[in-house]
């Protein structure tokens, strides 16, 4: 049997390019916990967990994150059958309640080393890729009209994105509009915008800035009110000339199938941190397909190996007819792969080598770890 014999968490805080200014938060650092399960067999694999804002936006933070793994979810895998990913988090979903950026984190390095073992891509264990490349965006968050409209046309000189997702909710209805619309203005046809209100809206504001959103040319509208409002965000998709996105509400399959049989969103942001892993993200894709509901893939603004995790699981989607926001390394001031991930022509290419094709730069990680004495918690086989 290949055991697992060791599971590190290592927390990174990588400094940001500029502040990304959000509805709930301002970051200037991102913090990463890094998970590597290593196996009898010599095979290694590597998970990433993030969050935005510490706790700001959702219950789990990475330092949380790292607690739960080193505390109550390495107990349980160290001796384990490596090679059973599936039965794996089946038990991990029995004995642990939530944490599920937290599994996803672990279940990404337990599918990473798996298809290494195998010699397959993570997507060709998820059942197999429809595509090789991923239409990226790039969001728009300085807080600032005039930068962001440089940002943009900077991107767009790059080849790099033509698609720009503008954060808003944190100035008043009007104000926010006239930062929408003020961007879409000055990129004309050469490049799309839509919103991410990030819960800040009532309903009441909500129908008031769709209908001027819509007069912007503004193409998206995602979480333009609270999670828990479901029935809000049906009326409001019922009503909107602007289609609504789900993202916050999306924690996983069940919250899916809620929204879906609800009709509470025309489209759904995936993220495999939210859905509680890759092969969940892969079920709320799924029954999105049954339901009609249009795909995004969405990112909780992680680095180079959650991003490649996202990618591999996105790339199995029948359909992504909004694209993905996996920039998530852009953000960030260094590259934590060895081979920086491929981004050109609008797009990302999603690695081919086998587990998530990638390589960890050793030098970057001993250089970001928060434990500057490099001491690490590992719990390892007696
Ligand atoms: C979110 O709510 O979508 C995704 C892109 C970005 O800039 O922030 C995240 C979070
Ligand atoms: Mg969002």
């Amino acid at each position: 049997m290949t055991r697992i014999d060791q599971i590190e968490t290592i927390l990174l805080d990588v400094p940001t390019i500029r502040p990304h200014v959000l509805a709930m938060a301002t970051m200037n650092v991102q913090v990463i916990c890094l998970v590597r399960i290593r196996c009898s067999d010599g095979s290694e694999g590597v998970g990433e967990a993030t969050t935005i804002g510490g706790l700001a936006y959702g219950p789990e933070a990475p330092e949380t994150i790292k607690l739960a793994i080193d505390t109550y979810f390495a107990p349980l895998l160290v001796g384990r059958d490596a090679t059973r990913p599936a039965e794996l988090m089946a038990m991990l979903d029995k004995a642990i309640v939530g944490n599920n950026f937290a599994k996803c984190a672990v279940e990404t390095a337990l599918l990473d080393a798996q298809g290494k073992r195998c010699g397959l891509a993570v997507s060709e264990l998820l059942g197999g890729r429809v595509r090789d490349r991923l239409p990226v965006l790039w969001t728009l968050a300085s807080g600032n009209t005039a930068t962001d409209i440089e940002e943009a046309e900077r991107m767009i000189d790059l080849r790099r994105h033509d698609t720009f997702k503008l954060k808003i909710g944190k100035r008043s209805v009007r104000d926010d509009v006239a930062h929408v619309a003020a961007i879409k203005k000055a990129l004309g046809d050469r490049g799309s915008v839509r919103v991410d209100v990030n819960m800040a809206w009532t309903e009441v504001q909500a129908r008031e800035g769709l209908a001027m959103l819509a007069d912007a040319d503004c193409e998206l509208c995602e979480q333009p009110i609270h999670r828990s409002n479901r029935e809000g965000m049906a009326r409001l998709s019922a009503r909107s000339a602007v289609p609504i996105m789900a993202d916050e509400a999306l924690t996983g399959p069940a919250s899916a199938f809620d929204y879906a049989r609800s009709g509470a969103a025309d489209v759904f942001a995936v993220k495999v941190e939210q859905s509680g892993g890759l092969r969940a993200a892969c079920g709320v894709a799924r029954i999105a397909e049954a339901a009609g509901v249009a795909l995004y893939g969405g990112t909780m603004l992680e680095g180079g190996v959650g991003t490649v995790a996202s990618a591999h699981a996105f790339a199995t989607f029948s359909s992504l007819a909004f694209g993905t926001e996996l920039f998530g390394p852009l953000l960030l001031t260094e590259e934590l792969l060895t081979t920086p991930v491929d981004y050109s022509d609008f797009s990302l290419a999603v690695p081919a080598g086998p587990g998530l094709g990638i390589e960890i730069d050793e030098d970057r990680i001993a250089r970001f770890r928060r434990d500057a004495d490099r001491k690490t918690v590992a719990i390892t086989a007696s």
